[in-house]
């Protein structure tokens, strides 16, 4: 039996992805920024089993079916379909420290986790362009957390499965962190796919959002080479503000933001007002994260966990790549 382990770690986007171009190849519509998080880890274990009639799959102990299994099966058949893979089904089991499918970028992690571990277990020598590529077919944002710190994932083309992320500066280009304000443990009532899905369908701003979320790319890409936190906080609330006024104006609207999660986003401008440098950015749930400069973390995280509502604050730091032991 052939095995493969990867460790990998989610992240938050400052410039968002929202929406498809081609839903079949899972490319984004629209151009993004992220920072990959150390405190936000995935491990996973893929093991090779002759004796298997198909694939099965753990998540947290818990078997998988439907179509969360099918997910993972199709990214391992997309590299087990290589000429050079070893054969056979596999036993799939991850371990998400941190809460699932609830706003927090677990599919980042756990796409790029079983990419890595698939890689390993099918022998196939993927680079990490390969692996962030392969992982994107599995979750869009999985593509970002392939590599270390920020990185950039263009919009795709229709038509074209090769799309990696880009990385742009590793995890010392600058002492940040994001201050994760979480607001529940709880799944997300609709799943970021289904939200992206009806908001192109029938939102009226869905066009404004195309027109655009590049600019945000760029204003994120300005203030992160530059390390002003002004600029790219700035460009990351805006980007955050039109993403969400997209989905809710979607019919019925797509709206992740909980009365808390408003209660947090004053809490971080009285920050400002007070003189801390403090952005938010809210994802596919109801969780407000933070992007300070280090030193000022422990005052964002004591202001954030005095809002009535909050039930965990994390530090987060600029993470490393994908890990294979
Ligand atoms: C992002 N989100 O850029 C945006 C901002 C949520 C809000 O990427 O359909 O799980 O699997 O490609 O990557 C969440 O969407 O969606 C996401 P699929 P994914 O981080």
């Amino acid at each position: 039996m052939s095995r493969g382990f990867c460790r990998a770690r989610a992240n938050i986007a400052l410039a968002k992805y929202w929406g498809k171009c081609d839903a079949a190849l899972n490319l984004p519509a629209v151009p993004s920024v992220s920072l990959t998080l150390d405190a936000l880890v995935t491990e996973t274990e893929v093991q090779i089993d002759p004796s298997l009639e198909e694939d099965q799959v753990w998540l947290n102990g818990v078997p998988q079916e439907g179509a969360g299994r099918a997910k993972v099966s199709a990214l391992l058949a997309s590299v087990r379909g290589r000429p050079e893979a070893r054969r056979g089904f596999a036993r799939v089991t991850t371990q998400n420290h941190f809460p699932s499918a609830s706003g927090l970028a677990s599919s980042a992690s756990g796409f790029a986790a079983l990419t890595g571990a698939a890689a390993r277990a099918y022998e196939v020598p993927l680079s990490l362009e390969a692996m962030s590529s392969i992982a994107r077919r599995g979750s869009a944002s999985a593509a970002r957390s392939v590599f270390e710190g920020w990185c950039a994932l263009p919009a795709g083309t229709p038509g074209d499965d090769w799309l990696p992320a880009r990385p742009l500066y590793g995890v010392d280009h600058w002492e940040v962190c994001m201050v994760l304000a979480l607001v529940t443990h709880a799944p997300k009532a609709i799943a970021s796919r289904d939200g992206m899905r009806e908001t192109a369908r029938t939102s009226p701003y869905w066009g404004a959002w195309l027109g655009c979320a590049p600019g945000y790319v760029k204003a994120v890409t300005e203030g992160v080479a530059a390390r002003d936190l002004e600029a790219t906080g700035a460009a990351m609330e805006a980007s955050t503000a039109a993403m969400h006024a997209s989905a809710w104006a979607a019919v019925p609207a797509v709206r992740y933001i909980k009365g808390v999660t408003l209660e947090l986003l004053d809490a971080v401008q009285s920050l400002r007002a007070a003189g801390v440098g403090a952005w938010a950015t809210m994802d596919a749930g109801p969780h407000v994260k933070v992007l300070c400069l280090a030193h000022d973390s422990a005052r964002v995280s004591t202001a954030l966990a005095a809002v009535p509502g909050v039930v965990e604050v994390r530090v987060a730091r600029p993470g490393r790549g994908l890990e294979f032991a």
